[in-house]
């Protein structure tokens, strides 16, 4: 028993200093490893790696490597279209530039043109304006009889010719027959005297009666020459019978018109009108028209408003 027991711990003791070397060889390799373990690990890693993907670390090299220079060309290619861009802009602009500076001129010098117009039309304006002072001071103080003024209207005749209402009139020293004082006065610029109120017929009367002290006649712009007893003025109105002024016959003391053909002596009878002064009587008397006699010319007066 005792033998058995001395063999069973020797035999113990034994196995416990080979374990013992055994732990002590581990220890010494771990503490001193113959490997790079890193390596090692690594390479196990790789192989991993490997069993699981075939190259994949070469791939994605050359990937990276693919993807770095599509990114170089599209930075290349950006850099072109930029440089493009920025050229053609710069060609486009310039162009602009130039239509700008040439339309620049162009209204620089219309802006010039407009400028020296417009300083002339102020000089005339101010000329003007003095014109029109001394003219407004001249007409309030000196109206004439072929120029009146009422406030900042002027009422003008031409030279010769006077103002009544607004009208002018003027007596030529031609004594002609009935149609060619009616072409003497337009070729005045007027017609023969067309009256509408007794205002005009008394203003008239004064006006030839200071020629003449008695039977004076002018002739003035009415007639019946183209439908008897249809009398018209010049200007083709008919005669308003409540605006007539017709005379008295001096001898038959009766109204004119009367026709008169002076006992056959003047058959076609009597179609142009006078204006007629006698010892007796005064109005429109009718005519021969062939009669020579003086007239009385009527135009508009001219307006100015100062
Ligand atoms: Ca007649
Ligand atoms: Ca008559």
């Amino acid at each position: 028993m005792l033998t058995f027991t001395h063999n069973f711990l020797f035999l113990s003791l034994t196995r416990m200093t080979t374990a013992e070397m055994e732990l002590e060889r581990v220890y010494t390799s771990l503490k001193k490893p113959t490997e790079d373990v890193y390596a090692n690990a690594e390479l196990k890693h790789d192989k991993k790696a490997d069993h699981q993907g075939a190259l994949r670390p070469v791939a994605t090299v050359n990937k990276n490597a693919l993807l770095v220079k599509l990114l170089v060309f599209f930075c290349v290619l950006l850099v072109g279209i930029i440089i493009f861009l920025a050229a053609y802009n710069y060609k486009g602009y310039r162009v602009m530039g130039v239509a700008f500076d040439k339309n620049y001129k162009e209204e620089q010098l219309q802006n010039n043109t407009l400028q020296e117009m417009y300083t002339k039309l102020e000089q005339n304006y101010a000329e003007l304006s003095s014109r029109v002072t001394a003219l407004d001071k001249h007409c309030q103080v000196r109206n004439t009889s072929a120029q009146v003024c009422v406030g900042k209207t002027c009422f003008v005749c031409p030279e010769s010719w006077q103002l009544f209402n607004s009208k002018c009139y003027f007596l030529p020293v031609d004594e002609l027959a009935w149609i060619a004082s009616r072409d003497l006065c337009i070729s005045m610029g007027g017609h023969l005297a067309i009256i509408e109120s007794m205002d005009e017929q008394k203003f008239l009367l004064e006006r030839i009666r200071v020629r003449a002290a008695e039977d004076i006649s002018y002739w003035i712009g009415l007639t019946d020459l183209v439908t008897e007893n249809h009398f018209l003025w010049v200007d083709n109105k008919p005669l308003d019978p409540k605006k007539s002024f017709w005379g008295r016959h001096l001898i038959k003391d009766g109204l004119e018109p009367d026709n008169w053909n002076n006992n056959g002596k003047n058959p076609e009878g009597e179609d142009c009108v006078k204006l007629h002064i006698n010892i007796k009587y005064h109005g429109w008397y009718d005519q021969n028209c062939k009669d020579r006699k003086k007239m009385i010319c009527e135009t508009n007066a001219g307006v100015l408003n100062i």
